[in-house]
């Protein structure tokens, strides 16, 4: 499935990498694309492998507060 989270706190060309590296960890990730001037980002992914609630979790974690909306 598909899904868009905004993202916030994304400063730079290295925050929006933190992010996908961040994203790119977990199971069943098809595709990432971030936006930083929009702070949002639209993520491809396998539902029975990973939550669009767990990819929230990371990203936030990882220090940039991320929702799904
Ligand atoms: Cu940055």
């Amino acid at each position: 499935m598909k899904q868009t989270f905004s993202i916030k706190g994304m400063s730079c060309q290295h925050c929006v990498a933190r992010v996908e590296n961040g994203i790119n960890e977990l199971p069943g990730i098809q595709k990432v694309k971030i936006n930083l001037k929009k702070e949002n980002g639209v993520v491809k992914f396998d539902d029975s492998q990973v939550s669009a609630a767990q990819i929230a979790t990371k990203v936030t974690e990882a220090g940039y507060p991320a929702e799904v909306i």
